[in-house]
């Protein structure tokens, strides 16, 4: 590993959970795809960042977005 906490050592069953929310089971057979690192999708962002940020692995269409509110007033 890179140094970062594994998903499988902290929230191993609630990757999994969410992993089968976007593969089929032939799918979550094949580390290519399914690893914390892998990028299914080509987005550029590996699944263990998707599953953080409440992402689709599978589907470069759900994208992050932000607003930026200074000193946590609202947008006006
Ligand atoms: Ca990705």
């Amino acid at each position: 590993m890179d140094g970062r906490p594994s998903i499988a050592d902290t929230a191993p069953i609630d990757y999994v959970v969410w992993l089968t929310e976007f593969f089929t089971i032939e799918d979550l057979f094949n580390l290519q795809l399914v690893s914390e690192d892998s990028d299914a999708d080509f987005d550029g962002r590996s699944n263990r960042f998707e599953y953080l940020a409440d992402l689709n692995p599978n589907s470069i269409e759900g994208q992050l977005s932000y607003q930026y509110c200074p000193w946590g007033g609202s947008e006006n």
